[in-house]
């Protein structure tokens, strides 16, 4: 049967977060690091994905700037990007943090070119903003370390109530959030942060998103065969409308003058629920 789209909050809620002093990092620090989230052959075929991801990205999805590349709408270049987002303790987590409801509002891939220099300070939503509370992710696809343009983040300055000025970028003292590749980096919005400048010939490449209330608007939709790919989980999180899916399996079938299967392929708590 099913399951009411709003249980899924209460099944987080009660599933696993992050472990107690991760989570004390989060809310006093603003961010924390998470070693080992992908790993081995995972990592590897995620890093091929990503690549092919990049080359073959075009306008809108690709935005190319003088410090960094970004490839937006990334749950359609492969389901080995699924798996981030439905990250059981980053999603409990996001329960206790933002007490409400919430969806994935962004997923992109954003490299940092080879010789590049550090990104101003900023927030992504201000914690008075409109699109408050956010919770953001950053996946290390390659090793985040003192020289490759690794994201570095102010403690503290999510209670700081402020977006920060040019006169704060200059007193900040930023913590750099390193980690091996597979490391995941989860961060308030409201915590100035940036990538600090790549002084290496090889590009810094990561996996990023947000969490926003439910009620806000996400920054991207999916193709249909993605959205057919996906498990309930994902789909709640992705905010995709069941019945308008259904509905297009249906004509499908009308039109192919297949006999319709008797348990609908898009049942919300399919095979994939467990990992979304
Ligand atoms: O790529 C990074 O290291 C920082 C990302 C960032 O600044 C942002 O998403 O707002």
């Amino acid at each position: 049967m099913a399951r009411p789209r709003d249980d899924w909050f209460s099944r987080l809620l009660s599933g696993d977060w992050l472990e107690a002093d991760a989570e004390r990092q989060l809310l006093e620090v603003g961010f924390v690091v998470i070693p080992g989230v992908v790993a081995g052959e995972r990592m590897d075929r995620l890093g091929l994905v990503y690549d092919r991801a990049v080359a073959t990205a075009a306008a809108p999805q690709l935005r190319v700037g003088r410090e960094t590349t970004r490839v937006h709408g990334l749950a359609d270049s492969g389901g080995e990007f699924d798996d981030i987002y439905v990250y059981g303790p980053m999603l409990g987590t996001c329960c206790r943090v933002m007490g409400q409801p919430f969806r994935l509002s962004s997923l992109l891939a954003r490299t940092v070119h080879p010789w590049s220099g550090a990104d101003r300070l900023h927030v992504d939503v201000a914690s008075d903003g409109d699109g408050w509370p956010m919770l953001g992710f950053i996946l290390m696809v390659d090793a985040f370390d003192v020289d490759n343009g690794c994201t570095r983040f102010v403690p503290g300055s999510h209670r700081s109530n402020h977006i920060p000025s040019d006169a704060d970028r200059e007193v900040a003292e930023p913590m750099l959030a390193l980690g091996e590749r597979g490391s995941l980096a989860i961060y308030s919005g409201s915590v100035w942060h940036g990538h600090s400048a790549n002084r290496t010939a090889m590009p810094r490449r990561s996996v990023q998103g947000a969490y926003i209330r439910r009620s806000g608007q996400a920054a991207f939709g999916c193709q249909a065969d993605t959205q057919a790919r996906l498990g309930g989980l994902a789909r709640y999180l992705l905010g995709i409308d069941l019945s308008a899916v259904e509905q297009r399996g249906a004509d499908d079938r009308a039109a192919s003058a297949e006999p319709a299967s008797e348990r609908s392929q898009l049942d919300p708590v399919c095979e994939r629920e467990g990992d979304g």
